[in-house]
């Protein structure tokens, strides 16, 4: 919508009235009535959009002295799974990281391809729901260019991660998962992080490749990440909440 066109729309839904008759009686701009909710209706869209503004906000960086020489690792801490403990044991050196779902180009990803794609370093606190922070630097791979590589389709909303960890008896229900959308998605800081502290990333960190999305907490930072899907809802998937912890009662946006 041009901003012309929006603030047409927002005062015919604020008086009521068709944006036709509107257009075709510019009278309306001189009652007092309607400029009062003309102003409210903009004062409200300047709330959003700071809001909205504010997810783009980038998380505090740290210097290299503020690294926490022991960064905590919580949950799963290692894999079962099968096909995922042979890519462990030669190095992760065939393993493939998949985006599909909403997407036009279906991508299947090696690590040299995410250690070559437009990427950065960061140094950031990791905070824990259960209380604890640790500081880490992280190295990996922009989401938003890959996500263009792979070309979102219009529907497409949020973006699903597929773990390869279960932290429960049942591979498929206690399977990890999470989901972000695509603020986050493209948020500058959003990376797909191969690398911890100048090293590959250890497996008790999320080998070879975890979610950073550093205006979240900790448990929106998928470890063990082995397929990303566009969705354009995840009420289907799963428990409906869009994530393991969420499914168990967590709220979905875990801003910080
Ligand atoms: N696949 C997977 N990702 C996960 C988890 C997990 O158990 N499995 N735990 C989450 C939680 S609660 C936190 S605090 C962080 C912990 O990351 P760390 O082990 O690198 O500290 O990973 C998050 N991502
Ligand atoms: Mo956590």
């Amino acid at each position: 919508m041009s901003d012309l066109n929006r603030r047409g729309w927002l005062r015919a839904a604020g008086l009521g009235l068709s944006g036709l008759w509107l257009s075709a009686c510019d009278r309306v701009n001189e009652s007092p009535a309607a400029t009062a909710v003309l102003s409210s209706a903009e004062g409200l869209t300047r709330r959003v959009q700071r809001l909205a503004t504010d997810r783009k906000a980038l998380a505090r960086e740290f210097s290299p002295a503020d690294i926490s020489p022991d960064f905590r690792a919580n949950g799963s801490t290692s894999v079962a799974d099968a096909d995922y403990l042979q890519h462990q044991a030669n190095g992760f050196a065939d393993w493939k990281l998949v985006v599909d779902g909403l997407v036009e180009r279906p991508l299947a990803l090696s690590l040299a391809d995410l250690r070559s794609a437009p990427g950065r370093s960061q140094i950031t606190r990791h905070d824990c729901v259960e209380g604890w922070s640790s500081i880490g630097k992280w190295t990996g791979a922009s989401l938003g260019p890959i996500l263009d590589r792979a070309g979102l389709k219009p529907n497409a909303r949020y973006l699903v991660f597929h773990c390869a960890d279960t932290l429960g008896p049942d591979p498929v229900r206690d399977g990890y998962y999470e989901s972000i959308d695509l603020i986050d998605a493209y948020h500058p800081q959003t990376l797909l992080a191969y690398a911890m502290n100048e090293e590959p990333l250890p497996v008790k960190h999320g080998a070879p490749v975890r979610l950073r999305v550093e205006r979240q907490l900790g448990y929106k930072h998928a470890k063990y990440v082995m397929r990303i899907e566009a969705v354009e809802s995840f009420d289907q998937i799963r428990g409906g909440k869009g994530g393991f912890w969420e499914d168990r009662g967590y709220e979905w946006y875990a801003g910080i």
